[in-house]
Parts: C-alpha cells; structure tokens; sequence
C-alpha cells in the first residue's frame, strides 16, 4: 500500500512557552500549522496546548538548534535569545525572523536610544550612566526614571525615581552586578499609546489603530482601541513612525512601539517590542485580523491581513493575580462571570496565579469608552478577585 501522502505545511518555531506563544499557537491552528514551542517546562502556558514541544532553555544553543530542526521560521515570545547564537543558527540555515540586527533593538535599551536618536525618531533625553554619581548631573533638579539596558518586562529593570537618592542606589546595585544602566528625563505625559505593526520580509506593512494603555505599578492593565479622543493627525504620525522604525530596524513579524503622548501633544518612543504584545491582544476580538495571525503571516512572508477593528471600540482588560488567590476556583468564576457579563471574551493563560502576574485577558467590543472600559475592567477583577467591583453579589 502506498502511503498517504502528508502535505506539507509551514513550521513555525517560536521561543518561549508563554502566553504569546500559546496565543500564536490558537492562530496557527486555524492557518492549518502546529507551532512548535522552545518551553522551560511542559506547563508552560504554550507547552500545555500544542503538541510540538522542545523542553530547554533559550540560553541553550543545542535547545535552540533541536527547536530550529525544519522550520521555515525561526521567531519569540519574548526578546531574550542572545543574538550570538542567533548569528550561529543563522549561519546554519535557520530563517530567523526577526533577525538579531533587528531584535537587538527590543533586547538592549541603550542600543535601541542610541539607533532611535540616529535616525531622528522622538525620544526622550537619556544618558548611559558608568557611575551612580553621574545620576545628579544629568537629572538637573528634574525627576528622572533609570532602567536596566536589559532584560526587563513588566515593570521590571524599571525605577521611576522618586529621589536621587532611590537612583542611585538602584543604579549601583546593577552596575555592581555588571548590568548596563541609562538614565532619562520623567516626560510630562497625557498619557501612554502604543502604535502595533507588522512587516514581512517582502516589505509590505500594516498597522493596527492606535491604542491607549494604562499601566499601574509598571504593569499595562487596560488597553482602548483605538485611543479615545486622538487627534488623527498624531494617530497617522504614530502609525507612519511604526511603520517607518520597522522598515530602518529591518523588522520580520509584529513590532509594537510604545509611546509617551507628551502635555504638549508631542510623540516620544517609550520602548520597542518585536514580537506580539500585550497592546495587540484587543485584536483578537476587536480586529478582522489578530496580532498572532498576522505575526505568522509576515514571519513566512504571506500577503499580510487586514487591520481594521470591527467595532467602534474595543477594551482590552488584564487579569492579574491579586495578593490572595481567591478560594473558589476559576472555573467557578468563569461561570459566575458569563451569568453577568455574556459579551466578555475571555482568554485564559493556563498560569498559576501569583500576585502581579498576568494570567488572562477580557476583550469587550462596543461603542461607548466608559460604559466598556467599567465592564471588561469589572469582568478582568472578577476572575482574578472573586469579587465585584460593584459590590454586587450573586447568592
Ligand atoms: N511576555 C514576554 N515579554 C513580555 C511578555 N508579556 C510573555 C511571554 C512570556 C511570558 O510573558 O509570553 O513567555 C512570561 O510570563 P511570566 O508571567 O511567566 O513571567
């Protein structure tokens, strides 16, 4: 008997087993595709769902090379991949999209002021600090926020100063520790935009609405899509930058470029990342195309998908862990929480919760900004909490 024939479909390698990557993994499924996974652990978030799963680190390169074997795309679910490695990979064949010249940009803090300021991109006045007491020169009087070159997400390797004092110390403790350390002004800001991007290795580009985000603690926990009350000429400004940076960058999947709408109503690149992003998971549900499909698109050089939001509006809310996990369990929550809101879209992560990490998000779309943003921030409470906001109880 002869055998059946498989056809062949595209591979996808990502690193990392977060929620990115099993988010990715849901869009790949409905392009046909398994994603295959680089997770720490089999209960990574992505390692739980798809069934192509190398267990290893990302620091390892024989990890990374058993997770390359096949694929036609090499790609993240975070940025952390030393770009040395990445160099051996490629010179070994592997499709890496982003391409470390690129990637280095979303890793290294001062990489990404130094490029930004050479092509004339708005950012804020920064210095790279060599000595803790260099701090006071640079800050002038004026509030400065002091971060770690690398390896921070969330809030993390991120130090909004409230006294020199607090900077320095905070600068010497990583420079001790060998860790690469900059300096920038507080921008006096309305508030936070993220500008989302995509671009393909043929070139073509496509952006998303611009979207306000509300951090708290570092970490974003809302996001509206598009941002309310933006004045289109800035929007357009915020998607030609994007679009602009990943074309210089020379950027393979999504780019998300995080900005500053200063008091004065002026644009400042916050930070970079290649790959989803916290800003795009909206487009799940607000989107006729989500940021997981369309990284897969343009990281396998496919004609990328349409951007345009299906509603007027679309609030994303976070579920984070509070500082207790609630004793009724989340299934029960859940239940609970599609008896009250049946319109929440809910996306859950498979996370253990702890306090401070994201273990979900509730996608609403309407059309009225305050009535949406109540309800998905009371549904993303709710399933972290256990408990309304409104004091409502259903018993
Ligand atoms: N992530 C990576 N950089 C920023 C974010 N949000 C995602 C990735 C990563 C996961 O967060 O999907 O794998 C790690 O989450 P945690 O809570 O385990 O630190």
């Amino acid at each position: 008997m002869n055998a059946v024939p498989t056809p062949k479909t595209p591979l996808v390698t990502m690193i990392g087993g977060g929620q990115l990557a099993r988010m990715t993994h849901q869009a790949a499924i409905a392009l046909g595709q398994t994603l295959r996974v680089l997770a720490v652990t089999p209960d990574d978030p992505a390692a739980q769902v798809t069934p192509d799963v190398v267990i290893g680190s990302h620091t390892d390169l024989d990890a990374l090379r058993r997770a390359a074997e096949g694929a036609d795309a090499f790609t993240f679910d975070h940025e952390h991949v030393p770009t040395d490695l990445l160099e051996k990979l490629i010179a070994e064949g592997v499709n890496v999209a982003p391409p470390p010249q690129a990637l280095v940009h979303a890793q290294d803090k001062l990489v990404m002021r130094r490029k930004l300021a050479d092509i004339g991109a708005p950012i804020p006045r920064y210095a790279e600090v060599s000595a803790a007491a260099e701090i006071d020169a640079f800050a002038g009087g004026r509030p400065v926020v002091v971060k770690t070159a690398r390896g921070g997400y969330d809030g993390r390797g991120v130090l909004i100063a409230n006294d020199l004092g607090e900077a320095r110390d905070f600068a010497s403790r990583n420079l001790a520790a060998g860790i690469p350390v900059l300096v920038e002004e507080q921008v006096a800001m309305r508030r936070e935009l993220a500008a989302l991007v995509a671009r393909s290795p043929f070139g073509q580009g496509a952006a998303w609405p611009v979207v306000e985000t509300v951090q708290r603690d570092g970490i974003c926990v809302e996001v509206v899509a598009p941002a309310p009350g933006l004045d289109d000429e800035i929007a357009s400004a915020a998607e030609q930058l994007a679009l602009r940076l990943a074309a210089e960058l020379g950027v393979v999947g999504v780019l998300a470029v995080e900005l500053f709408e200063t008091a004065d109503g002026a644009l400042v690149v916050n930070e970079l990342a290649m790959r989803p992003h916290n800003s795009g998971h909206w487009t799940m549900d607000g989107a006729r195309t989500s940021q997981f499909e369309q990284h897969l698109r343009a990281v396998l050089d496919y004609p990328l998908g349409d951007t345009s939001p299906i509603a007027p509006v679309t609030v994303m809310a976070n579920v984070i862990g509070g500082p207790d996990k609630p004793a009724m369990e989340m299934d029960e929550r859940l239940h609970h929480l599609f008896g009250r809101i049946p319109d929440a879209k809910v996306h859950l992560y498979g996370k253990e919760q702890r306090p401070g990490r994201k273990i979900g998000h509730i996608n609403i779309v309407g059309d009225d900004v305050a009535t949406l943003r109540e309800r998905a921030g009371r549904a993303a409470h709710w399933l972290s909490h256990a408990e309304w906001t409104d004091g409502w109880d259903g018993h």
